[in-house]
This record gives structure tokens, sequence and C-alpha cells, in this order.
């Protein structure tokens, strides 16, 4: 039988588990990148495992997210990373250089390797034909120390796309098309693999943008096959010597095919606060516009700049619309300066920011009272732009330019002849910003320099016969990660200092939470389907964590998250009966009286309603490895017994 290209990559990296779908699999990995708001976390578990050199075959460490820095602890941090990388054999981007998956995808992603990174949006090298997966930062510590990444084995899923993207319309109009096919949640269990005779018809920027935001169906990852248009890009970045050709079988089997029909397709638009509430660009009407933001790694590449340049040459943004452009990467800024297109974006009256994630994590440029806000991001939660009625649009860089010249919402097709861009034969290759670690043998020179906003994190206790515990939130579904444990400019600057980020958890649900915590001691949170989605933040788990949580009963998880729940020790359930949700109030008693054991024999988990007086049947949504992970007390201790 033939395989799809992910279950090529998946067999020639594969190191424990069957390839049967929905078992647990180890992977070797080739390359890991972290990001530094997740990466102070990932060195400092790294650092107690004792390893002295990263066993991958690279490593990079990219500063992107927190370059605000409105107080010491940013610029604490990066010097952190960058002397803990440095002896361990990890390269460094400099704040500066661009967002992670731009530069990973720009200069080090390599199709056919693994990837793992501690940033949700790491299938981003898909585009490239890089079998790459969003993990927490513990994942990636394990894999930096050569240890396995461990998923369950995906369903495979076929994107067919056909036909050709008409005038104006765009590769985040594919995606956005996807995700009000799929939903939010309709990727969870799945690789997205792309195909069909358009495919050739898409560069790998275009393909990147599709994978990036494959992100948000909850897919496992997104991947497209490494051809011609692959060598092509990996040739003008100077590196076509890491081409290799990957594609399907063609008898590969799919679980699931799904036909587009790119002839078809129209600007489309992801309404707040979802990235699935897709709309056409016409049906949403000429609403005003507030703010415009282009950037982000969804939609920041030259291509990308080049075209939104071409739509603002010679006009001026509207007077009531803020637009900010945030080039993806210090190759693409560079290359808009020498050829001139920097300065038809700045004579139009857009505000330039630097390469880094900016807006796109709440970093500034939030929007005003209730202020709508065009964005060509990933993510549209409500609150995460910083602005708690702020109603965020994710829209193509085409419809965003043609809107912040209009002031409302436009579809680009109304501007006329439709811009076009060639791709460059040769990008600007200069890896100034990025350093390299030291030789092994200078290791022990090096002085690894950490601020006082670095705090240790919490450790989890090896699990007990019983748990007793009260229910301290409840809440309903598709709960984001940001809604657990915010970012934002007032607090992602505390990344590395859990006790301070624990006031701010499940802020956007309910404030009282983290006081509750305390004075409960010990606590269960109940949640619905899709918990967890979105960004690939441990702290999301560390945090409850610290608060004691010692475990989460919902409908259903997010796939990032639940291995992030198990990797820190607290415990992931799901109701076997979905209704018995509905059986647990806030402030019940709950008991658990013989969780051990059930545990360890991979039985169903029973809990007591004491306040009820009800029992509830819950399973763990566990693999046998993370059964004894969480029986040990989470990742860490669980690598320290088993190697
Ligand atoms: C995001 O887009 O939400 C982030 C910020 O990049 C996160 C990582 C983080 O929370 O640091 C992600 O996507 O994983
Ligand atoms: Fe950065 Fe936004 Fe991409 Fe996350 S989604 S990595 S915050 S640009």
């Amino acid at each position: 039988m033939g395989k799809t290209i992910a279950e090529k990559l998946i067999a020639s990296h594969l190191r424990s588990g069957e390839m049967v779908k929905g078992s647990d699999i180890g992977l070797k990995i080739d390359q890991t990148l972290t990001q530094d708001a997740t990466g102070t976390m990932a060195y400092l578990e790294f650092e107690t495992m004792g390893i002295d050199r990263v066993k991958t075959e690279r490593s990079v460490a990219y500063i992107d997210h927190n370059t605000l820095q409105t107080g010491f602890e940013n610029a604490d941090d990066h010097r952190y990373i960058q002397t803990v990388t440095s002896k361990h054999g990890i390269y460094f981007s400099r704040p500066g250089n661009g967002i992670c998956h731009q530069v990973h995808l720009e200069r080090f992603g390599i199709p056919g390797k693994t990837l793992i990174g501690s940033d949700s949006h790491t299938p981003t090298g898909g585009g490239i034909g890089m079998l790459a997966f969003g993990a927490g930062g513990m994942d990636v510590a394990v894999a930096m120390g050569g240890g396995e990444y461990h998923i369950t084995m995906p369903k495979m899923t076929r994107i067919n796309l056909k036909g050709q993207l008409q005038p104006w319309v765009s590769a985040k109009d594919i995606i956005l098309k996807v995700l009000e096919i799929m939903s939010v949640k309709g990727g969870v269990g799945k690789i997205i693999e792309y195909g069909g005779e358009a495919v050739k018809t898409l560069t790998v920027p275009e393909r990147a943008t599709i994978t990036n935001m494959g992100a948000e169906l909850g897919a496992s990852t997104s991947i497209f096959p490494s051809d011609e248009i692959t060598r092509e890009f990996l040739k003008a970045q100077g590196r076509e010597e890491d081409w290799v050709e990957i594609k399907a079988d063609d008898d590969a089997v799919y679980d699931e095919i799904i036909e587009i029909d790119l002839n078809e397709l129209k600007p489309l638009a992801a309404c707040p606060h979802s990235p699935d509430a897709v709309k056409s660009v016409e049906e949403i009407g000429e609403i005003k516009v507030d703010q415009v933001c282009i950037g982000s790694c969804t939609n920041s590449s030259y291509m990308d700049l080049m075209k939104v340049a071409a739509i603002l040459k010679g006009k001026t943004v509207a007077p009531g619309v803020s637009l900010s452009i945030a080039p993806g990467s210090k190759q693409v800024f560079n290359m808009l300066a020498k050829n001139g297109a920097l300065s038809d974006i700045i004579d139009s009256g857009a505000r330039i920011l630097e390469c880094a994630c900016g807006p796109c994590i709440g970093m500034g440029q939030s929007p005003n009272s209730a202020g709508v806000s065009l964005r060509t991001f990933n993510r549209n939660f409500e609150g995460r732009s910083g602005t708690a009625d702020g109603k965020v649009y994710l829209v193509s860089p085409e419809t965003a330019a043609a809107s912040a010249l209009t002031g409302k919402f436009t579809d680009p097709r109304t501007l006329g002849e439709a811009v076009k861009i060639d791709m460059p034969e040769k990008f600007v290759i200069n890896d100034n910003m990025i350093v390299p670690p030291v030789a092994e043998y200078l290791s022990e020179t090096v002085d690894v320099l950490r601020g006082p906003n670095i705090k240790p994190f919490p450790k989890c206790d090896a699990m007990n016969d019983s748990i007793e515990c009260e229910t301290v939130l409840k809440v309903g579904d598709n709960i984001t990660t940001d809604h657990i444990m915010p970012a934002g400019a007032k607090i992602l600057p505390y990344r590395s200092n859990i006790p301070y980020l624990s006031n701010f958890c499940f802020e956007v649900c309910d404030k009282e939470f983290p006081e509750r915590c305390k004075k409960a001691g010990s606590g269960i949170v109940i949640g619905g389907s899709n918990y967890g989605q979105g960004s690939s933040r441990e702290h999301a788990a560390l945090v409850p964590l610290y608060l004691g949580v010692k475990a989460v009963l919902a409908k259903s998880y997010a796939r990032i998250h639940c291995a992030n729940l198990a990797n820190a020790g607290i415990v992931p359930l799901e109701f076997v009966k979905e209704s018995d949700y509905e059986l647990i109030e806030l402030g019940d008693k709950i008991v658990f009286e013989n969780i051990k054991e059930e545990l360890t024999k991979g039985l169903d988990v029973t809990l007591t309603n004491i306040t009820k007086n009800i029992k509830i049947a819950t399973k763990a949504v566990l693999t046998d490895r993370q059964r004894e992970m969480v029986l040990c007390g989470g990742l860490l201790n669980y690598t320290k017994l088993n190697g």
C-alpha cells in the first residue's frame, strides 16, 4: 500500500511504537526551535536534565516575542537565552532578526527533516516539506537532549487543490476556506496534507501561510510536497543542496479527502472572535475600520509585503485608520529597503514596526475601545489584542492593504488590475544576526547569566493514592490557552516567573480564580470541548500546577495543551458520558478515591462529587507512557527515571 508524505517521514523517523492510527509513537527529532516567550522555561528545563550539548542536527533559539522591553525582564531573559544556548550548542537568532517561523523557513528548514518548536505555529515548516510540530517547552528540552517526541499516530487528511487563485485572492483565503470547512477542532488528531494540480501554482511562502494557520484547525501538523518550487526557493536562499524531493505515493490512502477549487475562492475574513468564523469580505460589507496590522508569522514574507507596498504606492492611509506593518525577518525588511518598496510603504503613512510578533501577541498596537482591527495574523481570540472589546478580523495582506486605504472593509477585487509580484531569483542573504554556539571545548568558559526575573518553575510530586479537591472553575467549549494564561505587553515579560504569572491565570474568564485556588489548596478545572486550543505555552499547565490544580476534566482537548498537562503532572480527564458535564458546579468538592490504582491499571477513573453525592465515570486522556509520566509527577521526573 502506498504512503502519504507524512507516513513516509514518520516511517523514516520512527523510534518507538507502531504506525497504527491512534497509538503512541516516538519520533527522532532532527531540528528544534524555541522563541523567547517559551524559550526561557524550555532552557531551564533543559538545564535540569544535565546534558552538556544538544544532540539534534540543528537547534535554534529565536528572540521575537518579548521585544518591547518596558523593564529589565525581557533583556535579562534574552541574555539568559543567549548564554545558555551558546554553552549548549544552540544557534541564537538575535532580536531584530525576525519571527522564528519566517527565519527558520528562510535559513534553516530542510525538506524531509523533523522539527519541533515551542510554539504552536511550528508547522509553518510544512510549507517546505518538513514534518514540523508545535510542542511544549519540556518536549523541546527532551528532544534537544536526544529524546523522542511522542505523538498519537494521526489520521491522514488530504486537501486537493485544483484550479488557480484568481486575481486578488491569496493563500490566506485558502486556509480561511479550510477553516470554514473544518472548524477550529476539525483537525484534531489529523495531519493535513496538500496535493492536487494547483500545488505547483503556490510558492513556498504561500504554502507556509497555509501550513502555519493549520494550527488553528487543531491539526497535529500540515505539510506540502517538496517539489521544483521548493528547490527554487531553497536555491534563491543559497541552499539548493538542502533540497530533496518528497511526494505522496499515487496509491496513498487518506482517511478523508477535501477538494477546494481555487477558481471559485473569494477574499475571506475570520470574524471576531474565532479563526473559523469565516465569511466572505463581500458578505461582511463596508464596515468602518479603525486599525489595520500587517505582519506575523502567517503573512510577513517578502512576497506578501511587496504586494502590500504595490497597493499602497502613491496613496495615503485613510484618516481614520492606523496601519502598522511588521516585516517577518531582517531579510524581508532589507530587501524592501534595497528595492525602494519600503519607501512606498513609509510614504503611505504606515507605521513601521520591528521584525517581531508585536501586535499579534498583544505587544503594543492594541486597538481603540470596541475598535475594528483587520489583521493578517492567525488568531483573533477575545482580548488577545490587548483591548477587551476589540473586534479583530483575520484577512489577507491584499484585503488589509485595500481596507487601510479606504477606511472600510474592502474587497481588494474592487481595486482594479491585480498587482503581480515575482519570486526573487536570489534573496538577500546575510546571517550576521545568527550567532553560532561556542565550540564544545570552550563550553566551560561560557557563564550562563540569569536575571532576577527567573524564578524556579513548579515541580510536581508523584501521584498520591487518592485526591481530594474543589471545583475551582467551570468553563465552556473552545477555551484557549490565551484564556488560561493570557499574554500581552503587561504579562508576557514574566514568562520565567510562574509565581507572578499566577496572579493572571484565567483572568479573562474569572478574576477570582487565583485566590480561589489558593484557598482551596487543591483544585480541579471543568472544561467543555476542545479545551486548551491555541498557543503551545506550557505556562497554561505550569501555572495551574503552581496554583494547586491536580486534574482537568473536559469534554475533549486540543493536542498540545493536553500533552502539556501530562508533562506537568496534571491529569487530563474526559467525561465518559459528555452530559455528566452538567453534574458538577463551581465549588463542588470532588474526591478521586483510587486514582493511583486506576491509572496504574489503565482503568476508567471514578470520581465522587461529595457535594452532590454522585459518582461520575471519567477516562484519562493519556497514552501508556503518559500514564507512567503522570504517576511519577511529570515528564522531567519521568525522563530522569527512564533516561
Ligand atoms: C501565540 O501565537 O499564541 C504564541 C505567543 O506564539 C504562542 C507561544 C507563546 O505563548 O509563547 C504559540 O503559538 O504557541
Ligand atoms: Fe508570533 Fe503571532 Fe506567530 Fe505566535 S502567531 S509566533 S505571536 S507572530
